[in-house]
């Protein structure tokens, strides 16, 4: 049944799509957590350093395109990413975890994608 999933999931990926490219492998990325369902980045442009981006290995566009399925097999990395994250540098006391959901709200690159932003105090960071 995984395996089943897991290729119907690929060959969702879209050619022109660039997150669908890193999913594959086709684009270099810097991978800080990976399994079947999703992969998570480095940022190309970090907000703050350790910037990590999640995506689903399925072409969504962003989440009003997720049906409750999506959510329930994607969206239940989080709590264990941002985890992982905080605890790869000691300076990290909090986070900023965000998502941009169309073009109005900031979203340049049209595969859903979550932002996890390390926070700590003084980094002068403001949203
Ligand atoms: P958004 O504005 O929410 O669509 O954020 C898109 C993010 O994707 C933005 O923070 C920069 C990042 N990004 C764009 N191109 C690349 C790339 O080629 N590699 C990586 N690692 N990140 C990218």
């Amino acid at each position: 049944m995984k395996k089943e999933v897991r290729k119907m999931t690929e060959s969702n990926l879209i050619d022109d799509c660039l997150f669908c490219k890193i999913i594959r492998g086709e684009i270099p990325s810097y991978t800080v957590f990976e399994n079947d369902d999703v992969k998570a980045f480095l940022d190309i442009s970090q907000v703050n350093e350790g910037h990590v981006l999640m995506v689903p290995k399925k072409h969504l566009v962003n989440f009003f395109d997720y049906e409750k399925a999506d959510a329930e097999r994607f969206l239940k990395y989080i709590p264990e990413i941002a985890r992982a994250i905080k605890k790869s540098n000691d300076k990290i006391t909090g986070m900023n975890i965000t998502s941009n959901n169309g073009e109005v709200a900031g979203q340049v690159v049209m595969h859903s994608h979550i932002h996890f932003i390390p926070r700590w105090e003084g980094d002068g960071i403001k949203f």
